[in-house]
C-alpha cells in the first residue's frame, strides 16, 4: 500500500468510526494529505501504526453540567475535555464555550492543538475542551455558577503536570477566574492549573496579547522572506474577540492598516483604520454588538450578516493586501478566496483555528497567494501559556517586555522551522506542508520512542 492509500484508509476509518464529525475529518485530512511526501520517504510511521494511533484521543471525558439561572430555572449543558495526545508533555489547550460545539469540534481542536504545540518546541501535549453553554446574554452570576459547576467535574481530570486548560472562544479572563477559584476551593491548592489568569492573580504579562501579537510577528517574517514588508499594508481582519483585537493592535503599531473587524452579527468596515480603543470598549469592557462602533465612528460602515455575499463573508469581499481570519473555523470559503484573489490580496495569515475551507486553501495556493496556516500562525497564545506555567512553577514574574521578547523568539523559530522543512521537501514557501511535516515528525518520532502505548 502506498502512502496515499494508507492515508485514504485512515480517513475511511474515521468516517466509519466517527460519523458526523466533519470538522475532525477536515482537520485530519488537511494534515495527513500534506505529509504524504514524508510518509513516502519514511516507512517507520506506517510500521509503527502512527496514523492509526494519532487519530484516537488518549482520553475523552464527557460530562453533565447543571446550573441554576437567575430566574431559578435548572439548566443542563454538556461538558467536554478531549485529552488528545500527551507524548510531548502535559495536555495543553483551551476551553471553548459556544452553543454550536459538539464532540467533533473538540476532536478537531485537540488534534490541531497537538501539532501546534509540537511546533512550539516547548514540551506540551494537545487537548481541548469546553461546553455547548452559550455565554451570550448571561449575567456575571450565571457565568460564575456555570463555571463552578463545570469545574466540579473537570477538576479531577486536570493538574499542573497532567492537563492545563486555558481560554478559547467564549472563555476569557472572567471565566478563567471563576474556573480557577472553584479549582482552588475544591483542591485546597494554589497551583497554576489554568493559564490565561489575570496578571494580578498568577497570570503572565502578555498572555492576553500573545495570540494576536504572535500572529503578526509570524506574518512579518513570512512577508520579509518573500520580499515584502508589512508597513503600509491594508489588512482585512475578521472577529472582534481576543485574537482579532490584539492582531489589530499590533498591525497598527507596526504601521499596517487594519480596516475591518466582525462579530457573529455583522462586519465593520472603517477605511480610516479600526480604532482599537473603541473596539476594546465595545467588546472587552461592555460586551456589546459591533454595530455600536459605527455609531461612534462616522468613517465606518456596518454590514449586517444578512447582507453578506451568498456563501461568503463581507470581510473578504473588501479589497485588502493581507487577510487575517481571526474568528472561527471555516470562516473563509471558496467564494471568499475568489474575492480575495480578484481584489489583489497577496497573503492569508490564518489566526483562528482552521479558518479556511479545504477548497479555499487549494484555490489560494493555486493562485500563488502566500498562505500561512493556523497551527503555526496562532501558536503564540499557547506558547505564552507555557511561559505562564513556567513562571508559576518557579514562582517568578517576568515583565511584559521579557515575555514579549520570548514570544518573538518563539514565533521566529516556528516560522523558520516551517519554512526550512518545506524547502527540504522541495516546496519552498509552502508553509502548510512545512508546518504539518515538522510538527508531525516531532510527535510521531517521540511516539515511536515511547513504544506501543
Ligand atoms: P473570542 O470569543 O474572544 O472571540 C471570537 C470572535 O469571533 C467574536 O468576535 C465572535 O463574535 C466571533 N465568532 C465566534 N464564533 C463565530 C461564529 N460561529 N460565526 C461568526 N463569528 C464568530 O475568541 P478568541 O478571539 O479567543 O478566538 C478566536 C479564534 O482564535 C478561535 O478559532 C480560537 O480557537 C483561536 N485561537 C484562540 C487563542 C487564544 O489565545 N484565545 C489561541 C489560538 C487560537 P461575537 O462577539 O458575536 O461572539
Ligand atoms: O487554540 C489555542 O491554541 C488556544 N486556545 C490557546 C491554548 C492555550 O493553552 O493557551
Amino acid at each position: 500500500m502506498g502512502a496515499k492509500e494508507y492515508v485514504d484508509s485512515i480517513l475511511d476509518y474515521i468516517k466509519r468510526c466517527s460519523p458526523g464529525q466533519d470538522e475532525f475529518y477536515e482537520a485530519v485530512s488537511e494534515v495527513f494529505y500534506s505529509i504524504i511526501p514524508l510518509l513516502e520517504e519514511e516507512k517507520k510511521y506506517k510500521q509503527n501504526a502512527i496514523l492509526e494511533r494519532l487519530v484516537v484521543p488518549e482520553r475523552t471525558i464527557i460530562f453533565r453540567v447543571v446550573w441554576v439561572d437567575d430566574s431559578g430555572k435548572i439548566n443542563t449543558n454538556l461538558g467536554y475535555r478531549v485529552q488528545f495526545n500527551s507524548t510531548l508533555g502535559p495536555y495543553k489547550g483551551g476551553l471553548r464555550f459556544h452553543p454550536d460545539v459538539s464532540l467533533g469540534t473538540f476532536k478537531f481542536l485537540g488534534f490541531e492543538q497537538t501539532f501546534k504545540n509540537a511546533l512550539t518546541n516547548l514540551g506540551i501535549g494537545g487537548a481541548k475542551g469546553g461546553s455547548n453553554f452559550n455565554p451570550k446574554g448571561k449575567s456575571d452570576n450565571e457565568i460564575m455558577r456555570f463555571c463552578q459547576s463545570f469545574m466540579n467535574e473537570l477538576y479531577r481530570h486536570i493538574g499542573t503536570t497532567k492537563d492545563v486548560p486555558a481560554g478559547d472562544i467564549g472563555v476569557g479572563e472572567r471565566e478563567i477566574g471563576y474556573l480557577y477559584g472553584q479549582y482552588k476551593k475544591l483542591t485546597a491548592t494554589s497551583e497554576g492549573v489554568l493559564t490565561g489568569k489575570g496578571v494580578g492573580w498568577g497570570g503572565s504579562f502578555a498572555r492576553k496579547e500573545a495570540t494576536g501579537y504572535g500572529a503578526v510577528y509570524f506574518a512579518e517574517h513570512f512577508l520579509q522572506k518573500m520580499g515584502y514588508e508589512l508597513k503600509g499594508k491594508i489588512c482585512a481582519v475578521s472577529g472582534a474577540g481576543n485574537v482579532a483585537t490584539y492582531t489589530i493592535e499590533k498591525l497598527k503599531e507596526l504601521g499596517a492598516k487594519p480596516i475591518t473587524c466582525s462579530d457573529s452579527k455583522g462586519t465593520i468596515y472603517d477605511p480610516s483604520g479600526i480604532d482599537v480603543k473603541t473596539l476594546k470598549a465595545i467588546k472587552e469592557l461592555h460586551r456589546l454588538d459591533l454595530s455600536e462602533y459605527a455609531k461612534i465612528h462616522k468613517s465606518a460602515t456596518y454590514i449586517p450578516k444578512h447582507k453578506y455575499p451568498k456563501g461568503g463573508h463581507a470581510v473578504w469581499s473588501i479589497p485588502c493586501d493581507i487577510a487575517f481570519p481571526a474568528a472561527t473555523q471555516n470562516e473563509l470559503t471558496l467564494i471568499d478566496a475568489k474575492n480575495l484573489v480578484k481584489n489583489g490580496c497577496i497573503m492569508v495569515n490564518e489566526c483562528s483555528n482552521m479558518p479556511s475551507t479545504p477548497d479555499a486553501i487549494e484555490y489560494l495556493k493555486a493562485h500563488n497567494i502566500l498562505f500561512a496556516p493556523s497551527k503555526a500562525v496562532n501558536a503564540g497564545g499557547v506558547s505564552v501559556s507555557q511561559l505562564e506555567m513556567e513562571q508559576n512553577a518557579s514562582m517568578q514574574k517576568w515583565s511584559f517586555a521579557e515575555v514579549d521578547t520570548k514570544l518573538q523568539a518563539i514565533m521566529k523559530n516556528i516560522f523558520e522551522t516551517a519554512f526550512e522543512t518545506a524547502k527540504e521537501f522541495g516546496k519552498e514557501g509552502d508553509l502548510q506542508l512545512g508546518a504539518n511535516i515538522a510538527s508531525f515528525k516531532r510527535v510521531a518520532d517521540a511516539m515511536i520512542a515511547l513504544g506501543a502505548v
